[in-house]
């Protein structure tokens, strides 16, 4: 591998602050460029630029500066905060995506991350082991401006050979970030609640299982796939990847095994709708074949990790003033 400098957008999300570090590792604090609209909430040991994605002449710029190669695009709005503002979800996600793809063109980048989601699919989905190819009809704006990635992602590849790579990411559960407004986000809260001794009061009902995944193993599918050798990828979009699936109830019972006293309660809102307009858990073969996708953590051993990373945060003094920010 030769040396890579890579930009990633987005980079203080829930993904993008623990991938800028897996990346920072790998390639080296100098090659790594963390870029996001909003300004880092800790020090970050390396190179931050504030980008707007949807400012293609700073973004051009950034990446002549820095003579960049690769472009992880992380920045994007999420289910719940889309469909509070699908107007803004389509133009960050769809104009944001088409500048990064443009400006990759223009400035001879060869490999572009642009990560796709299970609010691909829809209500007509098969919601059981569902399929890599099958029906696509999501029925949020978040969903439809993923689907849309996939479709653009996989266009420049064919087009302009432009080697652009995805996975269709579950919900994400890390303990050393927060998420940014999803429909997957009370699956991370929880853990935090628990913790603290504090009640649960979940936004989606008893009976919904999503699938689900660890985010150290998010980040290792990520990594492994765009290491892979291009050849032996038989899908230039998004992969389906799959870990675990489970519903409220079942995280909490898992929780209990640690901390019996801890209670939740069950106040379905608009996520609901969302979340029943998804899948329950997909068939990742195609991963599995084509690059070894083989994932770590199931439910038992994640909720070992997380409350045993939280306890240790818990212990650190600003724990407490950067939750829930
Ligand atoms: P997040 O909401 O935590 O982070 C997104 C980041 O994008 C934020 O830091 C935000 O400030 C930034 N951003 C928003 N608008 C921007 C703009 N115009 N210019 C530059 N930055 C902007 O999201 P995340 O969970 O880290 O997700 C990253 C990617 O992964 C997204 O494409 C998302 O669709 C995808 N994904 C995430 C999950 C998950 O569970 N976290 C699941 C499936 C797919
Ligand atoms: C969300 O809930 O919007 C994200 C996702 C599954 O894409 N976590």
């Amino acid at each position: 591998m030769g040396k890579e400098v890579i930009l990633v957008t987005g980079s203080n999300g829930q993904i993008g602050t623990v991938l800028s570090e897996a990346l920072r590792e790998i390639h080296g604090i100098a090659n790594v460029i963390s870029s996001d609209i909003t300004v880092p909430r800790s020090t970050i040991i390396g190179y931050f630029e504030k980008l707007d994605v949807l400012d293609a002449k700073r973004l051009n710029e950034i990446i002549q500066k820095y003579r960049v190669t690769q472009i992880y695009h992380l920045a994007a709005l999420l289910s719940a905060t889309g469909e509070k503002n699908p107007q803004l979800a389509w133009k960050v996600n769809m104009d944001g995506l088409f500048n990064i793809l443009e400006a990759a063109r223009a400035n001879g980048i060869t490999k572009i991350f642009h990560p796709s989601s299970i609010a691909v699919f829809g209500g007509n989905t098969p919601k059981q082991n569902t399929a890599q190819s099958t029906i696509l009809e999501p029925e949020t704006m978040y969903g439809i401006t993923k689907k849309a990635g996939e479709d653009l992602g996989n266009y420049y590849f064919y087009k302009y050979g432009l080697d652009v790579r995805g996975i269709r990411y579950p919900g994400l559960i890390s303990y050393q970030s927060m998420p940014g407004g999803g429909t997957t986000d009370y699956a991370v809260d929880i853990f935090h609640k628990a913790v603290a001794g504090e009640h649960f009061e979940s936004f989606l009902k008893e009976g919904t299982r999503l699938p689900m995944m660890y985010m150290s193993d998010a980040i290792k599918g990520t990594i492994e796939l765009m290491e892979a050798p291009v050849e032996k990828l038989s899908h230039h979009y998004a992969y389906n990847l799959g870990a675990m699936s489970f519903a409220p109830e079942e995280i909490a019972a898992e929780i209990q095994k640690h901390i019996p006293e801890f209670t939740i309660s069950y106040k379905p809102d608009f996520r609901q709708q969302i979340a029943e307009s998804w899948i329950e858990n997909m068939d990742d073969s195609c991963a599995r074949n084509d690059w070894g996708w083989n994932p770590k953590y199931d439910l038992t051993s994640m909720t070992d990790d997380m409350i045993s990373n939280l306890r240790k945060l818990q212990k650190n003094k600003n724990y407490d003033e950067t939750r829930f920010l």
